[in-house]
C-alpha cells in the first residue's frame, strides 16, 4: 500500500490497531499520511487540526526541524549502543539535563521506551528499595480510581480504569484511593476548590492494610486519560504528608503532565510537591522516538548503590534493550532544549488563559455536562447514553474529524491538549468546529 492509497479490507485485517474498535475502524478507516506543525493530512488531502498533540506527546507540533536534525545527525554517528554494561555520551548528557530539570533531589535517571515501561520500572524500583532497606514486606501499592499508568501488569494493577483490567485476571496487590472528580466542582476553571479531604482516604486503606505492607502510592498529578481530572490545590500536599508520616514512597506519573503541559516543566512544580520517583515519556522526545524515563531521589539511588555484595553485583536487576537508545536521547535533548525553558513555559501559561475561555465557551451546549481545564489540557464531558455508554463521545469525535479536527475521546470525555506552538486563532478555530460538531450531533 502506498501512502496515497486506502487500505484494502484484506490489508486492514493484518494490522490489529491498539486500543481501538477494529470493527468500527474497518467500516470507516482514518488514516493520516503526513503531519506538519499543528496539522495532520490524510492520504486524500483532508487537513486536520491536531487537538491532542498526537496522543499528548507532541507539544512542539510535527516536523520540528531541530529534532529532525538531531536524529539524523545521531544516525550518522551512532545508531545503537548496547544498553547493558556500555553506554554513550548523549545518555549522560540527557541524564544531567533531566536531573537539573527535575524538582529537588530527583537526580538519577533510568530509561525505557514508554510510559507503561516507566510505570512498571518505578513500581519494581519501589519494591527493590524497601528490600534493600531490610523491609521486604513493604510490597503492596496504592493507586487511584480513574488513574492510568499504562498497560503492563504493574500499571494495570495500580491503574483505576475497570475496562483496562477486567480481562486480565490476577494483578499485583494494589488498593485504590477514590478519584478526585466531584460533582460540586463541575465547570471549575483551572484548579477546583473542593477535594483536599479526598487524600485522607489513604488513612482508611492503611487502617486495613497497614503501612508496614505498603511500598508506594502512585498517582498522576492530574489524571489525564481519565478525562483531565484535576485535584484541588492542597490534595497532593496532603498525600505527601501522609506518605511521609507512614514511610511510604510517593510516585508521580508525569507521562502526560511532564514537559510543560500545565505551564510548568513538571506537575510536581505546578503543585509544589516533591515525589520520591517521577516517571515521564511522551513529550520527552516530542513523540518522535519512543522513550520513557524514571527519575529517582538521591535516597533511593544511594540505598540501591550501598547494598552489600561484591563489586560485580548488579544493583537493580532491570533494564531494556532500548534503554537510553541513542536516537531517543538525541530527540530528547533537542525537545527539552525547546520545551523546558522559561520562555516556552510563559507561552504555555499565556495560551492557557485563552484555552480556558475557549473550552468553557462550550458550556450550555446540549449534552455537555462538565468542562475541566488546566494549563493546555482540558476535557469536555458528554452526558452518557445509558444504553450505549461509549457511543456519544465517539460519534462526536467522528463529526469533528469531518470538520477538520482530530479529537480524542475516552469514555464519555473529549480531551484536548493542543501543541504549545498554537496561535490564539488556532485554539478558537478548534473549539468553534467542536461546538458545531456537538450542536449538530445533538440535533441529529
Ligand atoms: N502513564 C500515564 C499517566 C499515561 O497517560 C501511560 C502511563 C502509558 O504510556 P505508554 O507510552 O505506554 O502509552 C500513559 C499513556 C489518552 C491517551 O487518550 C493517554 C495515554 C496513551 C494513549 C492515549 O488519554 N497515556
Amino acid at each position: 500500500m502506498s501512502s496515497q492509497t486506502k487500505p484494502t479490507p484484506e490489508s486492514m485485517r493484518h494490522h490489529w490497531l491498539a486500543f481501538t474498535s477494529n470493527r468500527r475502524f474497518h467500516q470507516s478507516p482514518r488514516l493520516v499520511s503526513k503531519a506538519e506543525g499543528l496539522f495532520y493530512h490524510t492520504p486524500d488531502g483532508h487537513k486536520l487540526y491536531d487537538s491532542l498533540s498526537g496522543l499528548w506527546c507532541s507539544p512542539l507540533g510535527h516536523g520540528n526541524q531541530a529534532i529532525k536534525e538531531a536524529i539524523t545527525g545521531q544516525l550518522d554517528e551512532l545508531d545503537y549502543a548496547p544498553a547493558f554494561n556500555v553506554s554513550h555520551p548523549k545518555a549522560f548528557e540527557l541524564s544531567e539535563k533531566l536531573a537539573a530539570l527535575a524538582p529537588g533531589d530527583l537526580d538519577h535517571v533510568l530509561y525505557c521506551s514508554s510510559g507503561s515501561e516507566a510505570a512498571d520500572t518505578a513500581l519494581k524500583l519501589a519494591r527493590a528499595y524497601w528490600r534493600a532497606k531490610g523491609k521486604p514486606e513493604k510490597s503492596k501499592f496504592i493507586g487511584r480510581a480513574k488513574g492510568y499508568h499504562g498497560v503492563n501488569f504493574g500499571g494495570i494493577s495500580v491503574g483505576g480504569i475497570g475496562p483496562n483490567r477486567k480481562s486480565y485476571g490476577q494483578t499485583l496487590d494494589a488498593y485504590h484511593l477514590p478519584h478526585t472528580w466531584l460533582a460540586e466542582n463541575a465547570f471549575s476553571r483551572g484548579l477546583p476548590t473542593e477535594g483536599d479531604h479526598l487524600a485522607d482516604a489513604l488513612n482508611q486503606i492503611l487502617e486495613v492494610q497497614d503501612a508496614s505492607n505498603i511500598a508506594a502510592v502512585i498517582v498522576e498529578p492530574m489524571a489525564g486519560s481519565g478525562g483531565v481530572i484535576i485535584p484541588s490545590a492542597g490534595y497532593l500536599k496532603r498525600l505527601r504528608e501522609l506518605c511521609d508520616k507512614h514511610d511510604i514512597l510517593l510516585i508521580f506519573d508525569e507521562v502526560i503532565t511532564g514537559f510543560g503541559r500545565m505551564g510548568e516543566v513538571f506537575g510536581a512544580d505546578y503543585f509544589n510537591v516533591q515525589p520520591d520517583i517521577l516517571t515521564c515519556a511522551k513529550a520527552l522526545t516530542n513523540g518522535v522516538v519512543p522513550m520513557g524515563a524514571v527519575i529517582t531521589s538521591q535516597e533511593i539511588y544511594q540505598t540501591m548503590m550501598d547494598q552489600p555484595g561484591d563489586e560485580y553485583s548488579i544493583e537493580f536487576m532491570h533494564g531494556y534493550t532500548y534503554s537510553a537508545h541513542p536516537l531517543a536521547c538525541a530527540a530528547a535533548l533537542a525537545s527539552i532544549e525547546q520545551i523546558a525553558n522559561p520562555a516556552m513555559m510563559e507561552q504555555v501559561r499565556g495560551l492557557s488563559e485563552l484555552f480556558e475561555n475557549a473550552i468553557h465557551d462550550l458550556r450550555g451546549l446540549p449534552l455537555v455536562e462538565d468542562i475541566r481545564n488546566i494549563g493546555l489540557a482540558g476535557a469536555v464531558q458528554i452526558e452518557m447514553d445509558p444504553a450505549h455508554p461509549l457511543k456519544r463521545a465517539s460519534d462526536i469525535s467522528a463529526r469533528c474529524w469531518e470538520k477538520g479536527v482530530y479529537v480524542r475521546f475516552g469514555g464519555n470525555n473529549l480531551s484536548f491538549a493542543p501543541p504549545f506552538i498554537s496561535q490564539p486563532q488556532d485554539i478558537h478555530e478548534i473549539f468553534a468546529r467542536v461546538a458545531e460538531a456537538i450542536t449538530e450531533y445533538a440535533k441529529a
